[in-house]
């Protein structure tokens, strides 16, 4: 009990922290442990923007990314379905906002938690779906372009191993903060 209450208490905090390291400073002084855990649920369970792509037998829904500071970092959530029979693997995504983005997860290691590069084939499972998600997967964009923030609107691209690139609209949401 005590040790799973231990454990959700870390992954909340490195949810928070995990993805701006040169820039969480600032950020973090604006608002508090409980707006994130808020914001993150309501994101969950609402298509926000209804922002829902689908291509093939692909869908991607709910993308939104945390606000960042030029040269730092950020990070993208997202869900993604295949519908199809066949599994899917994303290979890759790029954006202009940023030099670089990685598909990472967060591994909790005995009581250590870090984060790891997924690689290039992610598996999306056959009648399935991956969830980008605080504590878990997340596409890590790194070397921001410009500060990223509240109601910023931006394009990223995902690359698949069997479907065609997919092009998803993704929002910083303003209520992030109260
Ligand atoms: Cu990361």
């Amino acid at each position: 009990m005590n040790t799973r209450l231990l454990i959700l208490m870390t992954i909340l905090v490195v949810s928070i922290s995990a993805c701006s390291f040169s820039s969480s400073s600032n950020q973090s002084k604006h608002h508090s442990h409980v707006d994130h855990i808020h914001t993150d649920d309501h994101m969950m369970t609402s298509d926000h923007d209804g922002s829902v792509v689908k291509h093939d037998n692909l869908e991607i829904s709910g993308a939104w990314a945390r606000p960042g500071f030029e040269g730092g970092n950020s990070a993208v959530y997202m869900k993604i379905t295949n519908s199809d029979v066949e599994s899917e693997y994303l290979i890759s995504a790029n954006s202009s906002r940023c030099r670089l983005v990685e598909i990472h997860e967060i591994i909790i290691d005995g009581d250590i938690m870090r984060m790891s590069p997924v690689g290039a084939n992610m598996l999306i499972p056959a009648g399935d779906e991956i969830v980008f998600e605080p504590g878990g997967y997340h596409l890590m964009m790194i070397d921001l372009e410009s500060d990223m923030i509240f109601g910023d609107k931006f394009d990223l691209e995902l690359k698949f191993r069997n479907s065609e690139d997919v092009i998803v609209s993704v929002s910083v949401p303003e209520n992030m903060v109260e």
